[in-house]
């Protein structure tokens, strides 16, 4: 049986995490059917948003700890190259936004796929636990890179060291999520705002993700270099002479994508 569930609507996938009796735990087929849902969306024209989220209370409490009693010690590296690195490689050079909506717990490696979305929606019953050090492990899976980048060293040591549990209104105060919103509003809100995003030109937003991230890493100078060329890029699209064209004569913009 699936345990990673998807649904597409008005261009917005919505990816749900369905092991809601283990907390939406990551076992190896979730894992394995999460990359095959988000390489699937990729190539995907009509999806233009992606929404991740997670049947039952949990949005995911991370590794599935029982299948490491199973398993046994096997080198965690194969597991993170082979199987976790790879989703969030594929998130990250995924040229459509991807939208948290995280209805509960987040834990461990569920908090680092948090942190690998590009906008959070969380419920009001949210938590957010970087795990990893309560089972002798370091964070993984991108906790590390994107988390002092989202809230800076300090915050982002205490939340890894004492592995504490912060609840959304803390995660809204820290920079965590977009927005808070009541459990049952959760789902109304992240595909609204997914609406909007599927509604802007998406040459634009791939190019913003690509910029983001590369500015992370770069110096002003070649910052500015690389927003000269994709600015070259965007400029050339259909979609910009239709915003254009859209100001003008003040109606809405039909953004198709060319
Ligand atoms: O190993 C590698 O590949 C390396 C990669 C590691 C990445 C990681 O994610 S390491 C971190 C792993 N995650 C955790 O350490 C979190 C463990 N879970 C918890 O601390 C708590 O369950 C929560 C704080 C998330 C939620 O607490 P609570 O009180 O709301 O729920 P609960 O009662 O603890 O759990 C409910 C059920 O879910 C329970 O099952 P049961 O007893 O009803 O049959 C529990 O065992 C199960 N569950 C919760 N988390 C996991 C899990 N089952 C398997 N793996 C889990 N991670």
């Amino acid at each position: 049986m699936a345990v990673v569930r998807t649904g597409s609507s008005d261009a917005v996938l919505t990816i749900t995490l369905d092991r809601p009796a283990a907390l939406n735990a990551f076992e190896r087929q979730m894992k394995v059917e999460l990359l095959a849902a988000l390489k699937a969306a990729e190539r995907d024209a009509s999806v233009r948003v992606l929404v991740i989220t997670g049947a039952g209370r949990a949005f995911s409490a991370g590794q599935d700890l029982k299948e490491r009693e199973t398993v046994g010690a096997a080198d965690l590296s194969d597991e993170l190259r082979e199987r976790y690195n790879p989703i969030i490689h594929t998130m990250r050079r995924m040229e459509k936004p991807i939208v948290a909506a995280v209805n509960g717990v987040a834990a461990g490696a569920g908090f680092s796929l948090v942190l690998a979305c590009d906008l959070v929606v969380a419920s009001d019953e949210a938590r957010f636990i970087q795990a990893f050090s309560r089972v002798g492990l370091i964070p993984d899976t991108g906790s590390t890179w994107f988390l002092p980048r989202r809230v800076g060293w300090v915050r982002a040591a205490e939340l890894m060291m004492l592995a504490e549990p912060l609840d959304a209104a803390g995660a809204e105060r820290l920079g965590l999520v977009n927005r808070v919103v009541p459990a049952d509003q959760l789902m109304v809100e992240a595909r609204g705002l997914a609406g909007r995003l599927a509604g802007a030109p998406p040459i634009a937003l791939a190019l913003t993700k690509r910029a983001m991230y590369q500015g992370l890493l770069a110096d002003l100078d070649g910052q500015l270099d690389l927003e000269a060329q994709l600015q070259s890029v965007a400029g050339r699209s259909e979609d910009h002479r239709e915003g254009v064209a859209a100001f003008a004569q003040k109606r809405p913009a039909r953004f198709t994508g060319r």
